[in-house]
């Protein structure tokens, strides 16, 4: 059996977990408790060589980065969320790519510095805040706008672009980074926090990390 291996507070690690719960895959979650140092641990290792999560192991099929394994998922699968198109399959990967590389950057400076770095003792960095709001400030116009003007990320169909970016914004509550002036995100979001394959992992993230806390 596909055997997922994740940490409910890591964002990759959820968004294999909805692509595979929206996809119907039967799966073993593994917890690996970062918290508890077991992603360094030798038998973690042997998965991943630099120690992180999400892994699969897919009946001796091991891969790990979060892009990479839902991709996999989607082909092998044969599923509508990577569709075959060559021009269809591309937006998919512009709209990952751009969300992955220029929203989570700004993101995950504003979630570390505001939520991360006290808990785990690391001085706060004021300078990457800005820097990150900033980031926020110029591309989620960008894909604000696209919602506007799609039901979806890439196009008027589900797509594993939309599972990276819902995986992305998971945070906002937590890190207080306001979604309300980008009200087609907002409304995009919250059809998707609704769906099975996404309250089979939690609530909210907000929730998630107040039971880990
Ligand atoms: N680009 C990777 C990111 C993986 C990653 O950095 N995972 C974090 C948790 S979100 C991790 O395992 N951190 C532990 C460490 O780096 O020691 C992906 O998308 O899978």
């Amino acid at each position: 059996m596909l055997k997922i291996y994740a940490f409910p507070l890591s964002l990759p690690s959820n968004k294999v977990r909805y692509v595979a719960n929206y996809m119907g895959l039967d799966y073993e979650y593994v917890l690996v408790n970062l918290m508890a140092g077991e992603h360094m641990k030798e038998e973690h290792l042997k998965l991943h060589p630099a120690g992180k999560v999400p892994v699969i192991d897919d009946e001796g099929t091991v891969l790990f980065e979060s892009g990479s394994i839902i991709k996999y998922l989607a082909q092998k699968h044969g599923s509508p969320l990577y569709p075959d198109g060559l021009k269809e399959r591309a937006d998919v990967d512009t709209w990952t790519d751009f969300v992955t590389i220029h929203v989570n950057n700004g993101v995950n400076r504003v979630f570390f510095n505001r939520v991360l770095a006290p808990v785990v003792g690391v001085e706060v960095d004021d300078r990457s805040v800005t820097d990150g709001l900033s980031f926020l400030d110029r591309f989620l116009p960008v894909v604000e706008k696209q919602l506007s003007e799609s039901q979806y990320l890439a196009g008027d169909n589900l797509t594993l672009a939309d599972f990276n970016l819902l995986s992305v914004l998971d945070p906002a509550e937590a890190a207080q980074i306001d979604l309300s002036p980008y009200p087609n995100i907002t409304k995009w979001r919250s059809r998707l926090q609704n769906e099975e394959f996404y309250t089979r992992c939690h609530k909210s993230y907000a929730d998630a990390l107040q039971s880990a806390a």
